[in-house]
């Protein structure tokens, strides 16, 4: 009942603001296609307002429409993808339009995220329990999700790729520190058998961030130290806090300009077309994609979230904040509302800080002289 009320409307919201999208962009046909798939979703939704699912038939009807609509989206972030291309394409993309594009495809895909959560979770308890899910989850949520166990398998899994296409890749070394029931802050204990670091969470969504950062850790480190005899490892610090949950991810990749550090996180960046490669092999650790956008909403969506740091010259940390008390984990939900209509219509703001062009300004350099 809570569904039947909840997905219609946070469908119409999300249609509202891609309403507010550039003309352009609104008349590109992927565009298009992904709006028909939320007006098709909409209309089957809207058939169950009102209606007395106790009875297990219509149950039946409610869950398998929910796993249509799910399999019908599947594409979206492709699709939406292909739309800014084509817009970039045909008319160009400027600054405002950027920035808007930005806005609200974190937006659009948070929703996406916060949708495809309630749909797993309904067809997971509601649905026909055939598949061998673990039996200690509550849907697609684990009470007791041991961090390290998923930390290894994402970094097992993105070695497997490194090696496959460098034959090599950077070893892994862990710290873990579970605090979160010391009352003294300064008992240093690292984590034994006994107290493992666990949270409620989603392990799919912690395995797609983690995975995604180690891609990246393992590239900029292999790279990096290519013609060396080794690859210096990556070391992962892992701590539970009262509040905090951080996930420290330190490679010694060369680091990146930090005037660049926030083109990782947008999705116009990574939409550029890619250097071509000789070698299709270099398709699974390439590029940025929209992989680091993604994660940091992942992270976002039950109020963490993703920092980097970067050392030019020696490497990067990336780091992950999530919450330890799952009462403050929250769903991050976008809100159509007037705030969020004036970003579709507003320009970057004239900076008031002097820059380079002002010919008031004077280098350091210059004032030496
Ligand atoms: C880099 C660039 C990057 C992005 C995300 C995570 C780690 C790293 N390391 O050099």
């Amino acid at each position: 009942m809570f569904l039947q009320k909840e997905l219609p409307v946070r469908l119409a919201n999300i249609m509202k603001e891609i309403n507010l999208l550039p003309d352009h962009l609104l008349t590109m046909p992927s565009v298009k296609l992904v709006m028909s798939w939320y007006q098709q979703s909409f209309k089957e939704l809207i058939e169950f307002e009102n209606r007395d699912s106790i009875k297990s038939k219509e149950l039946e009807k409610f869950t398998s429409t929910l796993v249509h609509i799910r399999n019908r989206h599947s594409n979206v972030v492709e699709t939406m993808a292909q739309g800014v291309m084509e817009l970039k394409e045909m008319h160009g993309i400027d600054i405002n339009t950027e920035n808007r594009i930005q806005y609200f495809l974190d937006r659009f895909y948070m929703s996406r995220i916060s949708i495809r959560m309630l749909i797993n979770q309904h067809t997971l308890l509601f649905g026909k329990k055939e598949k061998n899910n673990d039996p200690r989850h509550i849907g697609c949520i684990d009470p007791n999700c041991n961090v390290s166990h998923v930390v290894q398998d994402a970094y097992e899994n993105a070695r497997f790729l490194c090696e496959q296409y460098y034959l090599t890749a950077p070893e892994l070394q862990v710290v873990s520190k579970n605090s979160s029931d010391d009352p003294v802050m300064f008992s240093c204990s690292t984590e034994s058998a006994k107290d493992p670091i666990q949270i409620v969470y989603v392990p799919s969504h912690l395995y797609h961030i983690l995975f995604e950062l180690f891609k990246n850790a393992m590239r900029a480190a292999t790279e990096y130290h290519i013609h060396e005899d080794t690859i210096p490892p990556l070391s992962v610090m892992i701590v539970k806090g009262q509040e905090d949950l951080s996930i420290k991810i330190s490679d010694q990749g060369g680091g990146i300009q930090r005037r660049k550090l926030d083109l990782v996180f947008q999705y116009m960046y990574s939409t550029a077309p890619q250097p071509a490669r000789s070698d299709v092999a270099s398709a699974p650790l390439a590029g940025y994609g929209y992989g680091l956008p993604l994660s940091r909403l992942y992270a976002r969506y039950f109020q963490g979230d993703i920092v980097l740091n970067s050392f030019e010259g020696y490497g990067t940390d990336a780091i992950i904040y999530l919450k330890v008390l799952s009462n403050e984990a929250n769903e991050m939900l976008p809100v159509y509302n007037k705030t969020a209509t004036k970003v579709y219509q507003s320009d970057v703001p004239v900076n008031d800080w002097s820059s380079p062009w002002m010919t008031n300004q004077r280098s350091i350099s210059s004032l030496t002289r």
